[in-house]
């Protein structure tokens, strides 16, 4: 696997001791049920990310410049995904110890359990926004607690804050939990048909906040590259337009962005999700620089 830096920036500014922002690559692939190929995500994202403008032309600022580490990717168990999670979980604590925003790169969407479990010890009150087609609220799969497609509902063991947008695809078990435990579901179906949408799902969100980004809430028309390809995904602008909102109220602890399985010779897929990644970082580096301008 090839190894390089996240939008294959200088030196100087992905040090990791003065970067603020980490990318940790996940290549994690045990539990996937239908196409395969996620454990080949993080490296394609990586790739793509070199040719992403630095220049923001929305912020008109090159976000880069805060300070961006890619660190070497995480060593993958065949243990299963419970193993995987407690890696992870390892990881990203110390990476919250030395005060850094990670942005983990998967790999399928059971490792976003970890990394969860990490922020919300630091974070008590966290909330959890996730992007996705799928509820992935089944308690278990295939004989799988820790199922890509049970990954919501453990991490509801852990915090029942979570907020789900773009969800178009789940079971007559996960239909009635949702019922019964009031799960917050903005299903792409009403988000079709309510163009309040946006603002609804921020008025949900305070305080700290984890982003998990499964790529298949995405209409397929922008990512075909994932295993479970669902028809009437999200669109571009208002993704950007709520993560814009949700980050500039909310305190963004850290991200992930799972489940792209790259299609070879077809680069659309793997340059949104680098670019997406870049426009997060963008969000949330313009709060620093407004306090460090507020501080002086
Ligand atoms: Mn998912």
């Amino acid at each position: 696997m090839t190894l390089q830096n996240y939008l294959g920036i200088p030196e100087e500014d992905s040090r990791y001791e003065t970067s603020p922002y980490v990318i940790l690559p996940v290549p994690y692939e045990g539990t996937v049920t239908y196409g395969a190929g996620t454990a080949y995500g993080p490296n394609a994202i990586i790739e793509a990310s070199r040719e992403v403008e630095l220049f923001d032309d929305e912020l008109e600022v090159e976000s880069y410049k805060v300070g961006i580490h890619t660190l070497t990717p995480l060593e993958t168990t065949s243990h299963g995904p419970e193993a995987q999670n407690e890696i992870i979980y390892q990881r990203t604590r110390k990476l919250l110890a030395d005060n850094k925003t990670f942005c983990m790169l998967g790999g399928e969407h059971s490792v976003s359990y970890g990394p969860v479990r990490a922020c919300l010890e630091k974070y008590p009150n966290l909330t959890v926004l996730q992007f996705d087609a799928h509820a992935d609220l089944r308690d278990g799969y295939l004989n799988q607690k820790f199922s890509h497609a049970a990954v919501m509902r453990r991490i509801r063991d852990l915090t029942e804050k979570t907020v789900s947008v773009g969800i178009r695809n789940y079971s007559i078990e996960e239909h009635e939990y949702i019922k019964s435990a009031k799960v917050k579901i903005f299903s792409a179906r009403d988000i079709h048909a309510n163009p309040r949408w946006i603002d609804e799902v921020v008025a949900q969100l305070s305080g700290d906040l984890y982003i998990t980004i499964d790529l298949d809430g995405f209409d397929p028309s922008l990512i075909p590259a994932t295993g479970t390809p669902e028809p009437g995904g999200l669109l571009w602008y208002p993704t950007l337009e709520l993560l814009r909102k949700a980050i500039a109220k909310c305190n963004l602890v850290s991200f992930d962005v799972v489940e792209l399985a790259p299609i070879e010779g077809y680069h659309a897929a793997d340059f949104l999700a680098a670019k997406l990644i870049y426009k997060i970082i963008g969000y949330d580096s313009q709060k620093r620089i407004t306090a460090r301008i507020t501080a002086d």
